[in-house]
């Protein structure tokens, strides 16, 4: 029997409880941000720093946090890092539990002060289906009558037991750029982590798997012409808000994302939907 209901986290956020036979998940209204997915009989497939105290006004350091309507820094330094999207409550729109998992629906209303930001007429709302799959798709459409232009990423936050045995396959050919520098040409398949880690990769195929000695963690992206792929490694761990000292060593981040050459150009009542899909591979 599938429940889906809505609580109260201890500080306040509310989130949306989902427990079917399939699996088990839970998705903030701040964000609309997905922090726990479990598949029946499997391990959790998404990271949360335990630093993090759920405090509203800022994203929740795991999970899959909505990067919107920009990726990175903005121009203007003051205004948020990706976007503000990730800090704004959603609305639950439907729902819907069926033989295949559940399906739940958020949207965004733009505010006074998210036009600020953003003075574009958009809907933005995000699709999650859940079974012993979670796949995640970000829907923009623009209901404006001018083209805009906006970067994007599903930022998703992985558990590895230890980063220095973790192999992230799936680049071989593709570039990436890193620190603002390159574009490099990845030549070998796979990418090992020993230092800090902050690639965008473009050109590349649209399934990466994440190989631990625990498992094979599957993410596969549609209408993705970038991938993400993060870790803080030892010193950057440090600087970090929400983040313990030691968290390097237990998470990686790879997102589903069309952020700088690959940004998003949305003509007037174009609809644009960027899905990543996760799972177990064994
Ligand atoms: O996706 C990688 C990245 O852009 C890193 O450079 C780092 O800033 C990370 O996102 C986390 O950003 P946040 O604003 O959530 O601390």
């Amino acid at each position: 029997m599938s429940a889906i209901t809505t609580k109260k986290h201890a500080n306040g956020l509310e989130y949306v409880n989902v427990d079917t036979p399939l699996c088990q998940a839970r998705i903030f209204l701040q964000g609309a941000q997905i922090e726990f997915f479990q598949p029946k009989n499997q391990a959790p497939l998404l990271w949360v720093s335990s630093a993090d105290d759920y405090q509203a006004g800022y994203g929740i350091r795991g999970g899959i946090p909505i990067c919107w309507p920009w990726f990175g820094m903005h121009s203007n330094p003051d205004w948020p890092q990706h976007g503000f999207a990730r800090t704004r409550i959603w609305d639950l729109t439907s729902t819907q539990i069926l033989e295949s998992g559940v399906e739940l629906n958020f949207t965004l209303e733009l505010n006074e002060e998210d036009t600020r930001y953003w003075p574009h007429h958009t809907q933005i709302a995000i699709q999650f289906i859940l079974n012993n799959t979670l796949t995640v798709s970000l829907i923009n459409t623009n209901l404006s009558s001018n083209t805009v232009k906006l970067t994007q990423a599903l930022h998703s936050y992985f558990p590895i037991t230890d980063i220095t045995t973790l192999k992230a396959k799936g680049f071989e050919g593709a570039k990436y750029l890193e620190f603002g520098e390159g574009p490099f040409k990845q030549h070998n398949n796979e990418v090992v982590f020993n230092k800090e880690t902050d690639r965008v990769y473009t050109e590349l195929g649209q399934i990466q798997t994440l190989e631990t000695p625990e498992g094979i963690i599957e993410v596969s992206r549609k209408n993705s012409r970038s991938a993400v792929l993060w870790n803080p490694w030892i010193d950057k761990s440090q600087q970090l808000s929400r983040f313990n000292a030691e968290d390097y060593a237990s998470m990686v981040c790879l997102e589903a994302a069309n952020v700088l050459e690959d940004a998003v150009i949305l003509a007037p009542h174009e609809t644009h939907t960027l899905t990543t899909q996760i799972r177990w591979k064994n």
